[in-house]
């Protein structure tokens, strides 16, 4: 192990407690000890229900909530904090676009725009609009490299395209999507665009008023963060006219018998006791990834991407999908075995104590579009080690010669 990686892993109390190789980031990422601190002491020394009490504590957990919400902003620089709305994840903060924007902005006659690649959370919701409101649900082509060259855009959009929704990476080929040329062509027809931003939030600094997206959601658990916390934003003159998404305690102004009037922006669509002590680990997760700096983030991500795929170009039965540019999978290398299963391949993995992940990552259309069915996906984070990674290959090596094949 370098010395940066003894640093970097002795911020991570299960890394450093484990043996496992774990190379599911994509899934979800470990924590480091700064975020398991936070929340611990939110409820040793804040713990009230936020935003209701007047007394001491009860505005203490509403000041330490609050701030959180600062900190997100801040790491999207959103324009204000009336656009950071706390969810569970992203693929809650998904349903409240399609259920509060989708049902009431689209109907018949107009097209919703996604991308073959995404990932079943942001797929499903527009489904259910598209049934609901009698719009039509139309797909973006990807090549095989996951790339998304300008006539495949071309040909996605119409002058009835009223919603985008994309992916920033795909979870399966780790490309990053063309954004600026996705939002520009969408907004000369007048459409909103919707970025699910949970496989890039945790690798790339991201400005939500430069991208010029309308709105954007993300995980606090791929970054580090705790689970059971997500983020939504959006642009404020569209959450202004939007309805509520879940409704009861937290969320109004006042009620009567029959009718209520809603709260101000964004506890409008924070219905219920929030996840205080869940935004408060967020905010400890992107104040780590600030001091740890996205750039040497980046640096060592990339390293690794390249000594995986540079290593696994040695067998000639294994097949990586997407790019063949380590700088175009953003720590995803997602391959297939020739004649090997890939719950196979992660099993026998799993007991050479290397964690990968198996399936069709919730993203079947893409598998379909593919023809791949099922494969195997190694995710990497900066925190993993080149050790790792060489265990990882070896393994690889190994697979075809368990499973009874001659080589
Ligand atoms: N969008 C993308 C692109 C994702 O990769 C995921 C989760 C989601 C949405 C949903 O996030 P959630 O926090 O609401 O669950 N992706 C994966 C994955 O690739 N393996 O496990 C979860």
């Amino acid at each position: 192990m370098t010395s940066e990686e003894r640093r970097i892993r002795a911020d991570f109390p299960l890394l450093m407690s484990d043996s496992t190789a774990y190379l599911d980031n994509a899934a979800t990422a470990q924590r480091p000890a700064c975020v398991l601190d936070a929340q611990r002491d939110f409820y040793e020394h804040s713990n009230a229900n936020p935003l209701r009490g007047l007394y001491g504590l009860s505005v203490a957990a509403t000041d330490c909530y609050e701030q959180a919400r600062e900190t997100v902003r801040d790491f999207i620089h959103a324009a204000s904090e009336r656009e950071i709305i706390f969810t569970r994840n992203t693929s809650e903060s998904l349903n409240l676009v399609a259920y509060s924007y989708g049902l009431s902005h689209l109907k018949t006659g107009d097209e919703i725009l996604v991308s073959i690649m995404e990932h079943h959370s942001n797929l499903l919701p527009w489904q259910m609009v598209a049934r609901q409101t009698g719009a039509e649900l139309k797909f973006l082509e990807c090549e095989p490299d996951g790339s998304l060259p300008r006539a495949r855009l071309e040909a996605g959009f119409s002058p009835k395209t009223r919603l985008v929704a994309i992916g920033h990476v795909s979870n399966v080929l780790g490309r990053t999507a063309p954004v600026e040329e996705i939002v520009q062509m969408a907004h000369e027809r007048g459409a909103v665009v919707v970025l699910d931003a949970a496989q890039s939030a945790p690798h790339m600094a991201i400005d939500v008023q430069a991208l010029d997206v309308d709105f954007l959601a993300f995980s606090g658990h791929k970054l580090m963060g705790p689970m059971g916390i997500g983020v939504l934003y959006g642009k404020e003159a569209l959450l202004e006219e939007m309805p509520p998404f879940l409704t009861g305690g937290e969320m109004i102004d006042s009620v009567t018998r029959t009718g209520a009037t809603y709260a101000e922006l964004p506890h409008k669509f924070e219905a219920g006791t929030v996840n205080a002590a869940g935004a408060v680990g967020l905010a400890a997760a992107i104040r780590y990834i600030q001091q740890v700096g996205f750039e040497n983030m980046e640096r060592r991500e990339l390293a690794l991407t390249r000594l995986a795929m540079d290593g696994l170009k040695q067998y000639p039965f294994v097949h990586v999908l997407g790019s063949d540019r380590p700088e175009e999978h953003c720590g995803i290398v997602t391959f297939t075995v020739d004649g090997v299963h890939p719950h196979d391949i992660s099993a026998m993995l799993d007991s050479d104590g290397i964690a990968v992940r198996a399936g069709h990552h919730c993203a079947q259309p893409l598998m379909q579009y593919l023809g791949v069915w099922s494969t195997t996906r190694a995710s990497l984070f900066f925190y993993n080690t080149e050790e790792e990674v060489r265990a990882f290959v070896e393994s690889m090596g190994t697979v075809r010669r368990r499973m009874g094949y001659g080589e």
